[in-house]
Order: structure tokens, then sequence, then C-alpha cells
């Protein structure tokens, strides 16, 4: 059943702050297509009193400052925000299917992983304190060194649609375990839940202006967010098109960013694999959450002895998965996020079959729904090389199939890509699925499996698909930076 959407304005200082222009942005649920509410839309004059808020709450009293204060004090937040999380898990899930049309079970499991994240970070916040001060070893015993890690500072989170508050919480739990204050720009489709966590920081007391939040269009809010000169770093993930022109807007005063960015992510698979097995990773891994997902492996290699079965293997498995509203029970394949995306999709779908590629399942919306922005799962076959569907990112449920004969054809094809964030390779024999994992152009490699995601292991890509890492201790050293500190020991004048 679903629920009202909460009534929220911009977070800014601790406090629900009406827009300054009143502007606001409709949510459509995607797979009703009605209007189920409303978010504030920020502009440049909110971003400069959210910017404002952050660098009072970094530097407030010195000593008593978010930058300064232990990480025990730190953890202590986040727990309580973990806490309040899985408190309202249910609800939360709820509000994420019906903004964005993930089903109900994905979203629960996702604030399963939003309350994981924030006590992940509690504990690093709190090693943070031992690690301080940790010696370096020198060439001569004059001088001692140690190193000093330090909040970056003020640090503007832009995140997508695809995993609403996962996505977000990635970046807030680094950054205020770190000992920075945030900006979080979430995306203008689904901003329900990011917003519902300011609650939560509320809620737990979480001091003024440590953490806000800005809903909004990307140029409107967004873009003076990235550029602004008291915005001491900029995290993003979302397409190539905009991380560029983040970087570009944070070249301008030479301002670190991190960025998680597009991809095209191959799947490998030998000809020694039990086919059942293989097909359904292989369905997972471009099928979940309807492909929009960046590391989604969304063009498989297949070895061409085993092609014909595996395909039909693989076209049975897809016609289980049941495609429904997604707070319907047992729904596996919600609507996609927008109308935009919903055409796109198809856009790109008609743009393969006119340069010759062939639907061998899919290909349309699911004839028992008639509203919603659903697409069915589709397999493409009849691919080359130079086709649209190989080379750009469709962020749905599009999947892509080429043949290989030899391992170094595999390899090829894997990698011709401009993107390099994931790849996966399906084989019994582990001695090739080690080689493979060595020649992958990729940030992520997965041996006999696709997209399992670990708060613990690194995860971030190489090439067009952007640079930098999140989670585990690669997060925290995002929002970290470090301070050398060089003394001279010695009663000899130098
Ligand atoms: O992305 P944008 P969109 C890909 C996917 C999808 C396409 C477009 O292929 O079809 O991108 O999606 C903010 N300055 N991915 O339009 O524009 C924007 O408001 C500062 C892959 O949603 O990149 C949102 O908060 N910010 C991806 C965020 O950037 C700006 C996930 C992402 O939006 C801005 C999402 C600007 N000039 C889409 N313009 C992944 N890697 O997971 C926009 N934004």
């Amino acid at each position: 059943m679903a629920i009202p959407i909460p009534n929220r304005h911009l977070f800014i200082d601790g406090e629900w702050k009406q827009p300054i222009l009143k502007k606001r942005i409709p949510i459509i649920n995607p797979s009703t297509e009605h209007k189920i509410g409303d978010i504030p839309a920020a502009t440049a004059e909110d971003v400069e009193l959210a910017v404002a808020a952050a660098r009072r709450a970094l530097l407030r009293n010195k000593g008593k400052d978010w930058s300064s204060a232990s990480g025990f004090l730190r953890a202590r937040y986040l727990r309580a925000i973990a806490a309040k999380v899985t408190e309202r898990k249910s609800e939360l899930a709820k509000l994420e299917s019906m903004d964005c049309g993930k089903p109900l079970d994905e979203a629960s499991w996702d604030m399963d992983d939003v309350a994981g994240c924030f006590e992940y970070y509690a504990d690093l916040a709190e090693g943070l304190d031992a690690k301080q001060k940790a010696p370096i070893s020198l060439p001569m015993d004059t001088f001692k060194s140690h190193v000093l890690k330090e909040p970056i500072g003020v640090v503007a989170l832009i995140t997508p649609w695809n995993y609403p508050l996962l996505m977000a919480v990635w970046k807030v739990a680094p950054a205020l375990a770190a000992g920075c204050t945030a900006i979080l720009k979430p995306s203008e489709l689904a901003s329900v839940t990011c917003l519902e966590l300011g609650q939560i920081c509320r809620e737990v007391g979480l001091p003024p202006g440590v953490f806000n939040i800005l809903t909004g269009l990307g140029p409107e809010a967004g873009a003076p967010l990235a550029s602004h000169p008291h915005v001491d770093k900029v995290a993003f993930t979302g397409s190539s098109m905009t991380g560029s022109k983040i970087m570009t807007a944070a070249a301008q005063v030479v301002k670190p960013v991190s960025l998680e960015l597009g991809g095209k992510s191959p799947i490998v698979v030998f000809e020694d694999v039990d086919l059942d097995k293989a097909a359904e990773w292989t369905a997972f891994g471009c099928f979940w959450t309807n492909g929009q997902i960046c590391s989604a492996t969304s063009r498989l290699i297949l070895h061409e002895s085993i092609a014909g079965e595996f395909l039909n293997r693989l076209v049975k498995w897809i016609k289980n998965i049941k495609i429904s509203d997604p707070l319907e029970e047992g729904c596996r394949l919600g609507p996609v996020v927008s109308a935009g995306q919903y055409e796109k999709i198809l856009k790109f779908i008609s743009i393969a079959k006119s340069e010759g590629a062939t639907i061998l399942t899919g290909g349309s919306r699911p004839k028992h729904l008639e509203r919603g922005f659903f697409v069915e799962p589709t397999v493409i076959t009849d691919i080359t090389t130079s086709m649209q569907i190989w080379r750009e990112e469709v962020f749905g449920p599009v999947l892509c199939v080429k043949t290989f004969r030899t391992e170094e054809e595999a390899i090829e094809l894997a990698n011709d890509s401009k993107y390099g964030l994931a790849a996966a390779v399906i084989s019994n024999d582990l001695e090739r699925c080690d080689r493979m994992t060595k020649a992958f152009q990729a940030g992520i490699v997965w041996v006999n499996c696709s997209q399992p995601c670990f708060t613990q292991a690194p995860w971030g890509g190489t090439k067009r698909s952007g640079f930098g890492r999140e989670l585990g201790e690669w997060g925290l050293d995002n929002y970290l930076s470090v301070k050398q500190v060089t003394q001279y020991i010695s009663d000899e004048p130098w």
C-alpha cells in the first residue's frame, strides 16, 4: 500500500527552510505516472546559505567544532543515525519504491545497507583517532616526522537516482566520519528518502550545519554548489557528461573531485560453466535494479560453442521475472525511473534494430501494464562493435550479446569500451579467471558472479568511468587531507 510523501523544505543549518525562490518540483510515481508530492528546488541563493552554514559548523568554536571533535563523538552520531534508519526501515523502503520504482524488497535491502554504511564508518571514525600521529621512519635521526589526517573541509555531494539514499550515504557517512561538513544535492528525480535523512539528523541532534540538503535541478542547484569557492571538494556520482562539467568547474579553483560515472561493463562466459548458474548471474548482472546500475554487466561476451543453449536458458529465466508495481508482493522488476529514461531506453532499442541487430526477447513495454514507465527485460544479438547499443550506456534492462572463440578475443571485446567500471568472468577454470582478472581494464572484477557489493571493499572505475574510490577505508580517505609534520630534534645547530 502506498503511503503519503512527507512535505519537506530544504535542510539548512539544522532547520527546514523554504527555498528562497519558493520553487518546487513535482514527484511522479514512475509506476502510476501520478504526481504524489513535490520537493523544494534550491537555487544559487540557497546554495550560499547552505555553504555558509556548513563552514560555520566546520569551524564554529575552536575545539568544539565538527572537524576537531573526536572520532568517538562523531561515531556516536553516526550510530544514532543508523539506528533511526533501521527503526524507520519499512517506511523509508516504501518511499524509495514509490519515488524511483525500485521493487520493495530491493529498497528494504538498500535501507539495511544504508544503516550498515553508517555503522561501518562509525567504526572507522573511532579508528582514525588511534591512527593520528603515526611516526614515519626517516633516513636520519636528527628529525622526526609524522602525519596528521585532517578533514578536507566543506564537501559537496552530488548524487543520482538509481540508489537514491544509498548512493548519498556512501558519501555522507565517510564525509561526516572524517570530520567534514557536507551539503548533499540528490537527484531531482528521487530525493524523498534523502530529505528524510535530514529529519533523522534533526532527531538525533546532529549539530546544525554539519549536514545540509539542497534538492533541486542540476544546473540551478548542483552547478553553483560544485563551483562555489568555499566548497573544498566535490564528490559526484552520475553521468560522464555531468561529471566532466563538474571537473571543469572544479579545475577553475583547483578543487579536488572524485567521480563515479557511467559504465558498459562486460560479463565473459566461457564454455566450461554450469549453464543455469551462469545464465542466472548474467540475468542478475544486467537486470537487477532494472539495469539502472553503473556497474550493470550489460555486454555479454559468450563462448560461441554454448551460445544457442545458453541463450535459451537465459530467455527462460527472464520470462519468469515478475514485472509489476514495485510495492506488489514478489515484484522483481519495477518501472524505470522517469518518462525521460523510458523514452531514452526505447530509442536505444529502436536504433539497434535499425542498425541490423536482432531483439531476441523483450524490446518494448510489457503487454499487461498499460501505465507506468515499464520496459521488458531485453536481449539483443547480431551486434557489431560499432553499434551504439554496444558502445553507449543504456542504463536500462538491455543486454547486448556477442560471441567469441578464443580467450584473447574475449579480452579484446571486454576492453573495447571507453568505460572501465566493472567486469565479470564466469568459468570453472580459476587460472583462466586469474588471467582475465589481470587483463580486464576495470576498477572492479567479479569472478563467477556479478554485482555483489560490500561496504568494506573499494568501489570505483578507470577510463571514463571516473576516478577515486568509495567504500572501505578508501572511502574515508576521499574526505581526508594528509598533513606532514617534521620536527628538528637534535641539539646540534642545523
Ligand atoms: O544524470 P546526471 P541523469 C547516467 C545514465 C543516465 C544518464 C542521465 O546513463 O541515463 O546518466 O541521468 C546533478 N552541475 N547515470 O540526467 O545529470 C543532477 O541534478 C552539478 C549513471 O540523472 O549526471 C543529479 O543530482 N550537478 C549514473 C546528478 O548530477 C549537476 C547514475 C546526476 O545527474 C549538473 C545516474 C551540473 N551541471 C545516471 N547537472 C551512475 N554512474 O550510477 C546535473 N547535475
